[in-house]
């Protein structure tokens, strides 16, 4: 028993040794809140558009479009806490009856705090913007056009099945929004004939009464040297969420993509969520002010919109902005 003083010394050492540990760190989280933010996986996200683009032209009606389905759904049922098909007929504007899916996943189904994110998954009928007019009725790939948001959100999504993120989030994959009349028909000006996925969600949310405090649209988001600018209902229905986002991509060194200038009013997906459902929503979307015709990036709507745009870079930047804006939320 010589020994016990020094054992009962020792003890009370490795105790209050211990103890001031324990109140250190619960100091330092108290008085400055540490996040660690997932980093985004562009390889990872490239697979995504890759196996999406894989499957042909995902236009409404056609088996590749059902396949494409079940394997977005398939993805979130997996990544999510809980995911789900929302299937609808809608009215195209030659009167063909599209049957529809929307595909939907959800992080932190209980919390009212929530953020959208969101991308059409869906791909063109009409290559009409092709500078050969053999392809105007072919359909698209759309890799950069559909395939890119999506990927990118399939990434996010499969990193927050291995962080929760502070928030709820409900990633929703629209389809049937790019159906708009060909450019070259008499139809061209209905522009209530694009987005009938996200006019249908934003008329009947999956959830009743379901509100999200913003939203984040994609789409084109994953071709080289992309330039994002402010666009027009962004601007007009959620500057907030724009400086936000646009700060947030700014800080972690991605200026080069994302710019402080206006980029005129798109009929996009954000519009009917800000004016349906009235969720303030941006788009990110990549515009092209020295474009001859189109106004967006290069290949758009033609037979060229393959993996060959796809740039892991661009993926890479827009999903870390999304990460980190998720993960800053309270
Ligand atoms: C129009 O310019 C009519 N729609 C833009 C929305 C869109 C089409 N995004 C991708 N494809
Ligand atoms: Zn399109």
């Amino acid at each position: 028993m010589k020994y016990r003083f020094e054992i009962i010394l020792l003890l009370v050492m490795i105790f209050s040794a211990c103890g001031d540990n324990q109140n250190k760190s619960h100091k330092s989280t108290e008085s400055k809140k540490i996040i660690s933010i997932p980093q985004f996986d562009a390889d990872s996200a490239f697979q995504f558009v890759k196996h999406q683009v894989d499957f042909g032209p995902r236009v409404p009606n056609t088996t590749e479009h059902s396949a494409c389905a079940q394997y977005l759904y398939g993805k979130l049922e997996v990544y999510c806490d809980t995911a789900m098909i929302q299937s609808f007929k809608t009215r195209a504007f030659d009167g063909t009856i599209l049957h529809a899916k929307n595909i939907i996943g959800s992080f932190n189904p209980e919390n009212y705090n929530r953020v959208l994110l969101c991308a059409h998954w869906d791909s063109r009928p009409f290559a009409d913007y092709d500078p050969d007019p053999a392809n105007h009725r072919k359909p698209i790939l759309g890799a950069n056009d559909g395939a890119s948001g999506v990927g990118v959100l399939l990434e996010v999504a499969r990193q927050l099945q291995s962080q929760s993120p502070p928030v709820g989030i409900d990633i929703v994959l629209f389809d049937a929004e790019d159906y708009g009349p060909p450019q070259d028909t008499q139809r061209d000006t209905e522009m209530d004939y694009w987005g009938l996925g996200s006019q249908y969600w934003s008329a009947n949310p999956h959830v009743p009464g379901y509100f999200a405090k913003y939203g984040i649209l994609l789409d084109m988001v994953g071709a080289s040297d992309a330039r994002f600018y402010m666009e027009g209902f962004s601007l007009y229905y959620a500057p907030g969420v724009l400086k936000k986002v646009w700060n947030t991509a700014h800080r972690i060194g991605y200026e080069n993509y994302f710019y402080f200038e206006e980029g005129g009013y798109i009929d996009d997906d954000h519009k009917y969520i800000n004016e349906i459902i009235n969720i303030p929503t941006i788009d990110i979307i990549h515009m092209d002010k020295e474009s001859a015709n189109s106004s967006f990036f290069e290949y758009w709507h033609t037979v060229k919109d393959n993996m060959d745009v796809i740039d892991k870079t661009t993926l890479n930047v827009v999903g870390q902005t999304l990460l980190t804006v998720i993960f800053e939320e309270q």
